[in-house]
């Protein structure tokens, strides 16, 4: 097996806006090609042997990804797909990585739940070499373990939705929490670097901030805890790192006797269906999305790399953001 790791990683002009300009035909085909144990040390004949190490199972956002990647990397497509869910616990992501060298596959694709630590597993799979792949999540670690990213501008999806609040909000004392995904996790520091900077010297003033780890139970009782710390009147806004931390926010702020998205206005990241929905029905206010469906990029990029063709290194697919009427419009047609 030939490989070719590109180590450039020229940000400026690297996007790959066109989500389906790398897909292979029958793409999506519904099949689940999940694939376990069985590996064949190193793939026999055609079929690409690929261990792929998810973060868990913590959002609707990360069920559309799952379901991305296993249509993408099914039997039909040429992969046999040995698939990890580690519950977002890094040690054990980094053990399935580990377990993945030593079944000798022919490439690793990994979603990291945060960005520091992968240095040395990453080094061990260059060394027995097994290109790693990674998709939706950064790491911090040097490119050249690993042969190409793909995935979203996290750092934007934050610009964008700080933009948003500063236009609506910025005039007004507007007391702000925050409810943080995954403490370490590229999307969470970004997210929170992006709308920071948007909001910069507007009188939207950040009250408090803390991890409700991108999870629809941990957004409810952070919001719990920020509604018994403050008061519910004294809470203009939320701003979620995702739908679904934003949709436990809902029933904490419904259960204190309050109207989301008119008392307390909600802003989140992710636009998947139940998201949206709450968008169109006013809970939440505006909504910037965060395209999961990125299977068949990942797995175009798998097979260029076993094949030693150059890949790019660097893919970021664009996302698009809804106020309630452009979400009423694009409800119908959402794929996720
Ligand atoms: O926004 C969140 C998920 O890494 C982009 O992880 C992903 C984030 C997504 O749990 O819902």
């Amino acid at each position: 097996m030939k490989k070719r790791f590109l180590t450039s990683m020229a940000l400026a002009g690297a996007a790959a806006f066109a989500l389906t300009a790398c897909s292979s035909d029958g793409g999506d085909t519904g099949s689940s090609g999940d694939a376990s144990g069985d590996t064949g040390g190193g793939g026999g004949g055609d079929t690409i042997v690929v261990g792929f190490a998810q973060t868990g199972s913590e959002s609707g956002w990360r069920s559309a990804n799952t379901e991305s990647m296993k249509a993408a990397f099914s039997e039909e497509n040429g992969f046999e797909l040995v698939f990890n869910a580690a519950d977002n616990d890094t040690a054990a992501q980094i053990a399935a990585v580990r377990g993945f060298i030593s079944q000798g596959v022919d490439a690793i694709v990994i979603a990291p739940i945060v960005e520091d630590g992968w240095d040395d597993v990453l080094q061990e799979a260059k060394d027995a070499g097994i290109p790693v792949i990674l998709e939706d999540r950064t790491v911090s670690a040097a490119a050249d373990l690993y042969a190409a990213w793909i995935g979203l501008d996290f750092e934007a999806e934050g610009t964008k939705a700080g933009e948003w609040a500063a236009a609506e909000f910025g005039d007004t004392e507007t007391k702000m929490v925050v409810l943080e995904g995954t403490t370490g996790s590229a999307p969470a520091n970004d997210r929170a670097t992006g709308f920071d900077a948007a909001i910069e010297g507007t009188m939207i003033e950040k009250i408090d901030s803390q991890t409700g780890d991108f999870t629809r139970d941990g957004g409810k009782s952070v919001m719990e805890g920020f509604i018994q710390n403050y008061g519910v009147d004294n809470i203009d806004l939320v701003y979620a790192h995702n739908d679904d931390m934003a949709l436990g926010a809902i029933e904490a702020i419904e259960a204190a006797g309050a109207t989301p998205g008119e008392d307390i206005k909600i802003i989140s990241i992710d636009a998947v269906h139940d998201g949206m929905q709450a968008l169109v029905d006013g809970k939440i206010n505006y909504i910037v999305e965060c395209n999961p469906l990125l299977g068949d990029l990942v797995a175009a990029a798998v097979t260029g790399v076993v094949n030693g063709d150059s890949v790019e290194a660097v893919q970021y697919v664009e996302d698009l953001a809804f106020d309630q009427a452009a979400a009423e419009a694009a409800l119908p047609d959402r794929k996720y």
